[in-house]
Formats: C-alpha cells, sequence, structure tokens
C-alpha cells in the first residue's frame, strides 16, 4: 500500500543503551537532549521520541528531567514531544511511567518482553495495562512499540479491547539482538499483522537501517526513525556528527524514493493528535 502522504521523520537523540564512548556527541541533560531534537526540526524531524539520562550518561527516571527537556523542546519549536516508557532494562515499570508527568504529546507503550542483546527486556501483560490506564488518565496519546510479531497481536488486543486507547500508531523496531530481525521478511509479516488504518514507523538497530528504512518508505510507512538511540553512525565507518545530520540524511532518502517530508503540523494530522493551541491563535 503506498502512501502519498508526507513522511513523518523521528528523532531519538540519546536512548538507554549508547554510550559517549561510542558516540562523543552524544547528548545526556535535558538541554542537551532538547538541543540536539531542536537542531533536526530544519533537518526535517517533526517528533523527538525522548528518553533522559543522569548528567553522567545513566540511564535515568527523574521526571523533572522529562519535564525540563519536553519544555525545552516546546519553547523552542512545534516538534511533537513522545517519552518512553520503555527506559532501560534496568527500570521497574514504576520507573519507566515517571516521563508521562511531563503531559507529552505522546508515549510509547511496550505490549511484549524480549531478550535485549545479553539483558531481558520485560513488559507483563499488567505492565502494558499500567501504563495504559496511566495515559489515559493524563490525557497522554499512544503508540505500540513493537519488538517482534507477538507485540503487535498483543497491542491489536490491547487496542480492540479499549486497554490502548485508539487510533493505532506502531513503531515497528527491527533489528534488536532477541526481537524480530533486520530483514525484509521481518519488515513484511510485522507490516501483514497491522490493522488496516494503523500509523507505523519503522526503527531499525545497526547496520541494516538505511535499507530496512528504504524499504519502509517503499511499502508506505508513516514514518521513519533515526538518531543516536538506534544507529550513531551516517554511513559505514564514518560517525555521524549529529543527530540533525542523520535526520538530513533520512529526509534525503525519503525524498529519493518519492515521498515528501512532514512538517510538524502535517505530523500532527496524519497521528491524529490535536493541533497546537498558540497563545493568541
Ligand atoms: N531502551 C530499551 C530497553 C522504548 O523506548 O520504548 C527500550 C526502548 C524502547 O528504548
Ligand atoms: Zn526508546
Amino acid at each position: 500500500m503506498w502512501n502519498s502522504r508526507p513522511v513523518v521523520i523521528v528523532v531519538a537523540p540519546t536512548g538507554a543503551e549508547v554510550t559517549r564512548a561510542q558516540q562523543p556527541a552524544l547528548p545526556h541533560t535535558p538541554r542537551e537532549i532538547a538541543d540536539s531534537a531542536l537542531e533536526c526540526v530544519d533537518a526535517g524531524a517533526s517528533l523527538v521520541h525522548i528518553h533522559v539520562r543522569e548528567p553522567d550518561g545513566t540511564p535515568s527516571a527523574n521526571p523533572l528531567y522529562f519535564q525540563e527537556t519536553v519544555d525545552r523542546v516546546r519553547e523552542g519549536s512545534d516538534l511533537i514531544t513522545m517519552v518512553s516508557t520503555g527506559g532501560s532494562v534496568e527500570m521497574s515499570i514504576e520507573e519507566r511511567l515517571t516521563g508521562l508527568d511531563a503531559v507529552p504529546d505522546l508515549a510509547g507503550i511496550e505490549t511484549g518482553s524480549l531478550n535485549f542483546g545479553d539483558d531481558l527486556f520485560i513488559t507483563s501483560r499488567a505492565d502494558s495495562f499500567k501504563v495504559g490506564a496511566l495515559a489515559a488518565e493524563a490525557g497522554v496519546p499512544l503508540e505500540a512499540e513493537v519488538f517482534d510479531v507477538g507485540h503487535v497481536h498483543s497491542a491489536v488486543a490491547m487496542m480492540e479491547s479499549g486497554q490502548i486507547a485508539g487510533p493505532p500508531r506502531f513503531n515497528l523496531v527491527l533489528g534488536v539482538p532477541g526481537g524480530i530481525g533486520a530483514t525484509p521478511e521481518a519488515l513484511d509479516a510485522m507490516v501483514r499483522a497491522l490493522p488496516r488504518d494503523a500509523n507505523w514507523t519503522v526503527t531499525a538497530i545497526g547496520r541494516h537501517q538505511r535499507r530496512m528504512l528504504a524499504l519502509g518508505l517503499l511499502l508506505g510507512a508513516t514514518g521513519i526513525r533515526v538518531g543516536f538511540e538506534d544507529n550513531v553512525y551516517l554511513r559505514k565507518g564514518v560517525l555521524a556528527s549529529s543527530n540533525a545530520e542523520l535526520v538530513v540524511a533520512a529526509a534525503d532518502l525519503a525524498r529519493s524514493l518519492g515521498r515528501e517530508v512532514a512538517t510538524t503540523e502535517q505530523a500532527r494530522e496524519i497521528l491524529q493528535l490535536p493541533r497546537l493551541a498558540r497563545v493568541g491563535s
């Protein structure tokens, strides 16, 4: 299903796993994370996927860091703010929920568990229900972060039963060691499991990222994701100098394949998120 709509470019500036030893430009503080996201606006990003860290780079669940990051992004742009409730493999589900306090435009929700490299990344059904209920209470729309086909099935069931409020939004994450692979067959299997009217973004980890994003664009993905959370390289052997450089490359890729790049306003419409209420408008 070809998608003639502009593509939403998502930037994930820091994540929880990458280190400054791997990527010297990795942002740590709320100011650094927000500044890095803001640099990506002119490059073509319309949505920022937020994790926060301690100043020394340790993954953090401090709600004040989420609040400061969201506030800074909103002060400087119309970017859609999305907080992770995946956090890091070390965090309890309670810690993973703290980003919701910032009342972002969107939050992720995990709908299953997997091996995550050498670690376990556990999200029980009860955990998902907790995230779904708290997001509903806070009025924060959700996107399912799915790492395998079973997670898609579980998310669909939770959407149908109302535990995850609609409309259906998915981020298909390919290539986590322990999750589904970054292959055309894997992407096809994930897409086939989606509801017909779903919005879906492609995220791919590591060296197969570019071709999987390209394939997603050709198959009609709503969005593609780049940023240091997923890949620190611009191309083989060349570290990216910034998240913005990765967004520029993603936008070039989209345009080269016949997809326009969504503005923040278009992205809100595509993802069925409320338009921004600006003072005086
Ligand atoms: N850091 C991973 C364990 C998400 O943001 O929803 C979880 C993650 C997924 O990054
Ligand atoms: Zn994440």
